[in-house]
């Protein structure tokens, strides 16, 4: 019974199956029609010029460049602790095997235009692939009308700041299919990831093979497991943060205390009316949102579990003890002085999350995401030798002859000649 929203990727997928195709056999002309279709733009090329970003940089407000630096230093910081060293195991004497960390070759970036221009997930997908050593990174954003065919200058100005000058103004499926298929003026990359909307969630479903991408980005979600010790203003403000995300937003309060309820409730009613985005706000908070009572902070525990929120913050007495044993959750935050804001834009921590309940088994961005684990065999002969009877025993098993001679080649069995 608990809310989530109805989103239908499936459907999206046959809306943008043909703009794959199109791109895949036309390449730059096809990205460009699609441009101008759904974008009301019509570019020569969509390779952003360094010019572009250099101006973007040059106009950066002072202190939105300050505060883009500092968060970036800080999911550097985060991110160059998830590195991990190679596992070199000797399994046996003269048996080893080491898990060799290494880093995808090239990644495509998309980063939404329009109202959903936000620097900060430009840095939150830039920074753990530089950390992870991506030896090439390309970012991809909607141009738009009111800035001459550009993406946002907040982007391109991210962008410059972390070091990537290859920028493509395209949006939507088309910005996909050119990543996973490349053309004219852009090489073909192994992995896309970055939040889009549900045409770009659908593009990627559809080239997820083809390329690597990351879990698909929904609409933010924010849970609060909360007791009557919680500051209402304080739960309130969080709920209305992640609301003005998107109508599609879910929040969900989950607490024992009525108390906390009815003054959450009175707090939303005051914070609403002084703020901005009322019309996004109110449809996620009338639609898939809620007041969850439960008997106690067990039970809230479950809940939360089970709903695993993308974010979800934890006040109550105790807070780290009960944040301790949450299970299931793309984030968590926890105590008063820790909001969902922080770490959307500074904490340090990553914001693009697992949604829709898929906290369940996905991890949100991280150094990891762009690194694969090779395992590397080194075997002696004797090594081999010792466990020769072992593969003669399943592979035979698995009536898989030619795997067997392979070792006997090697090793012969005993009595053999
Ligand atoms: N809360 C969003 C990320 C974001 N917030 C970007 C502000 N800008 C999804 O985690
Ligand atoms: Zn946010």
């Amino acid at each position: 019974m608990l809310p989530r929203p109805a989103l239908d990727v499936e459907t999206a997928v046959e809306v943008v199956r043909p703009v794959v195709e199109d791109v895949r056999e036309r390449g730059l002309v096809a990205v460009l029609e699609a441009t101008s279709r759904f974008d009301g733009v019509s570019l020569e090329g969509c390779r952003v010029p360094q010019s572009a970003l250099d101006d973007a940089v040059r106009d950066l407000d002072p202190a939105l460049r300050a505060a883009i630096e500092e968060s970036a230093r800080r999911a550097r910081i985060v991110s160059r602790a998830q590195l991990r060293p190679d596992e070199r195991v000797e399994v046996a004497a003269g048996g080893v095997v080491t898990e060799r960390w290494v880093p995808v070759r090239r990644v495509g970036l998309y980063a939404p235009g329009g109202l959903l221009a936000y620097p900060s997930s430009v840095i939150m997908n830039v920074v753990p692939a530089q950390v992870a050593g991506v030896g090439s990174l390309a970012v991809a954003s909607p141009p738009q009308r009111e800035y001459g065919g550009l993406p946002h200058p907040s982007v391109l100005a991210a962008c410059a700041l972390l070091g990537v000058d290859e920028v493509y103004a395209v949006g939507g499926a088309q910005a996909i299919a050119m990543f996973a298929y490349g053309t004219e003026e852009c090489r073909p990359v192994d992995m896309v990831t970055g939040p889009g909307n549900v045409y770009v969630a659908a593009a990627k479903r559809l080239l997820r093979g083809r390329i690597g991408i990351d879990s698909e980005a929904g609409p933010t979600e924010i849970g609060i497991l909360a007791d009557d010790t919680a500051d209402p203003a304080f739960v309130a403000a969080d709920l209305l943060s992640q609301a003005e995300h998107d109508p599609n937003a879910s929040c969900l309060l989950v607490t024992p205390s009525a108390e906390l309820v009815d003054a959450v409730d009175a707090e939303i009613e005051r914070q609403f009316a002084l703020t901005k985005h009322q019309e996004r706000i109110g449809q996620a908070l009338r639609g898939q949102s809620a007041y969850v009572l439960v008997d106690d902070l067990e039970h809230g525990l479950v809940v939360v579990d089970e709903w695993a929120a993308e974010h979800l913050e934890v006040i109550t007495r105790d807070a780290s003890a009960w944040a301790a044993r949450v299970t299931n959750a793309g984030a968590i935050f926890v105590g008063p002085w820790s909001p969902v804001s922080l770490g959307d834009y500074l904490a340090g921590s990553n914001h693009v999350l697992p949604t829709g309940g898929t906290a369940r088994f996905n991890a949100g961005l991280s150094v990891q995401t762009f690194l694969r684990g090779i395992h590397v065999v080194d075997y002696t002969k004797e090594a081999l030798a010792q466990v020769a009877d072992h593969i003669d025993a399943l592979g035979n098993a698995e009536d898989l002859v030619a795997h067997v001679a392979a070792v006997r080649a090697r090793i012969p069995a005993e009595g053999d000649a």
